[in-house]
């Protein structure tokens, strides 16, 4: 079982705006008065990455695009090179986003990364909104930790916030009080050898609450570095215990636009939304452009999971 590809894709490109001239991707959607609101991560001449902000009210047609940035970190050393990948979780009445702010370390502390070339800083940063017009900056999350793909559950569990987060290479997952500071870390899944996820793994959209489980939608990368998407459900009281992930993808770089842009193979998921008995999973394709997949309700259920090692 796959997602279904809406056939006008892509749905955002690049204008011809300075800020987002070059690629505009991985971005954030959320439900809110009868809108989808698209929060997506764009670069232009200066390759720092900002938030641009999109609406659609049927959730493939694009309504309102903004013209200038949503939002963008101003003299944040921690921020220098922008911010990236946003993930809104809608948590009581205020939309919660979690995202990567980029910079490097200075050559004096580089430390080895696992790519041996430039050593870049991530650190995982959250914002909240209740309009996506003004923002009230929290900070570093996750302080001291390169980090990236966070994703937070729309409610407590058992009294706790949780979050997904990526340790590389695996899905951990983390417990707070009060969305700031966060511990008991635990492994949740481990990248699975010989799969379509071998390499690295990471969550995706914030996790979706359903009658079988938490939903989780994420991506897996190969050791070709294909990034392809897969789903897994957890466990609704404990969601440490992970219930099936895909055995096969459900998306993958197929269309011109996924396989050649400016990271050529990559459909990267950071939003999905719940509309008319569909998901519909908003995604990057090749780093580059915007794309919409769906699939209905009972499509899902047939998608064959299995127990990951
Ligand atoms: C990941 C993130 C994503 C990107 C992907 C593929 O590490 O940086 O923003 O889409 O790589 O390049």
């Amino acid at each position: 079982m796959k997602l279904v590809r809406y056939d006008k894709n892509p749905v955002l490109a690049p204008t011809t705006n300075w800020w987002e001239n070059k690629a505009v991707f991985n971005c954030a959607a959320v439900r809110s008065n009868g809108n989808v609101h698209i929060l997506y991560r764009a670069q232009g001449d200066d390759y720092v990455s900002r938030f641009g902000h999109a609406t659609t009210q049927n959730g493939f047609d694009i309504s309102c695009r903004e013209p200038d940035p949503n939002y963008e970190s101003v003299g944040d050393e921690m921020e220098r090179l922008g911010v990236e990948d946003p993930r809104i979780t809608k948590i009581e009445d205020r939309y919660y986003i979690t995202y990567t702010g980029v910079s490097m370390y200075p050559c004096s502390e580089a430390r080895p990364s696992p790519f041996k070339s430039v050593p870049w800083r991530c650190r995982v940063g959250l914002l909240s909104t209740k309009d996506f017009q003004t923002y009230e900056k929290h900070g570093c999350i996750l302080p001291d930790m390169d980090n990236k793909d966070v994703v937070l559950f729309p409610e407590r569990i058992k009294g706790k916030y949780v979050m997904m987060h990526r340790t590389f290479p695996n899905i951990w997952l983390a417990y707070s009080d009060d969305l700031m500071t966060w511990h008991d870390h635990k492994l949740l899944m481990r990248v699975q050898p010989s799969s379509w996820d071998c390499d690295r793994i990471g969550a995706g959209a914030p996790p979706i609450k359903t009658e079988h489980g938490w939903l989780e939608f994420y991506h897996g990368v190969d050791h070709q570095r294909n990034y392809r998407l897969g789903v897994m459900l957890l466990d609704l009281e404990d969601p440490s215990k992970v219930i099936g992930r895909s055995a096969n993808p459900i998306l993958g770089p197929e269309t011109d636009y996924e396989k050649n842009g400016l990271v050529p193979n990559v459909v990267f998921t950071c939003g999905v939304v719940d509309l008319h008995d569909q998901y519909f999973v908003y995604y990057g394709g090749a780093d580059k452009v915007i794309g919409v997949a769906t699939m209905s309700h009972d499509d899902l259920k047939k998608v064959k999971l299995e127990k990951p090692v």
